[in-house]
């Protein structure tokens, strides 16, 4: 029981944030451009794009950040962002990809919920990450 009980206490989940850009795409209430769901993850493409099919991967759960998801959502998450990446190469011609994510104001991050960035990059796109 203890340990259940510290576990659910730890447990840094909530449930939708109310103006939680991402909570509203993942209820219906914004469109997004949806490239990929399952019962856990959503991936839609980045309203402001660092390259063509620069992709977010996004637990459906809200976590604030990588540092306050479980290992298993963050486990899914990069699976998902892996497979987005492999399909960027394979349908989008990309030749590489970057997979990031931002934790915290300090450290780039503006939307405050978990997300990972799959970023394709194409021969000579001149970005600098
Ligand atoms: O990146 C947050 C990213 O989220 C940034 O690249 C823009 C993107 N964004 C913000 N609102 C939307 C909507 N409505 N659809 C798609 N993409 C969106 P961060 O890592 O927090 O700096």
């Amino acid at each position: 029981v203890a340990s259940s009980l510290g576990a659910l206490l730890n447990e840094k989940a909530v449930g939708p944030v109310e103006d939680c850009v991402f909570c509203k795409i993942i209820k219906g209430e914004l469109p997004a451009r949806v490239v990929y769901e399952d019962e856990d993850i959503i991936a839609f493409l980045d309203i402001n794009p660092a390259a063509p099919g620069h992709t977010l991967v996004v637990p459906k759960k809200h976590y604030k950040n990588i540092l306050d998801a479980p290992d298993e959502v963050v486990s899914k998450v990069f699976l998902v962002a892996k497979k987005i990446g492999k399909a960027a190469i394979e349908a989008l011609d990309a030749k590489g990809v970057n997979v990031i994510t931002n934790a915290e104001p300090v450290a780039g991050q503006i939307v405050m919920h978990f997300h990972v960035h799959v970023i394709p990059r194409f021969k000579e796109d001149e970005l600098k990450f």
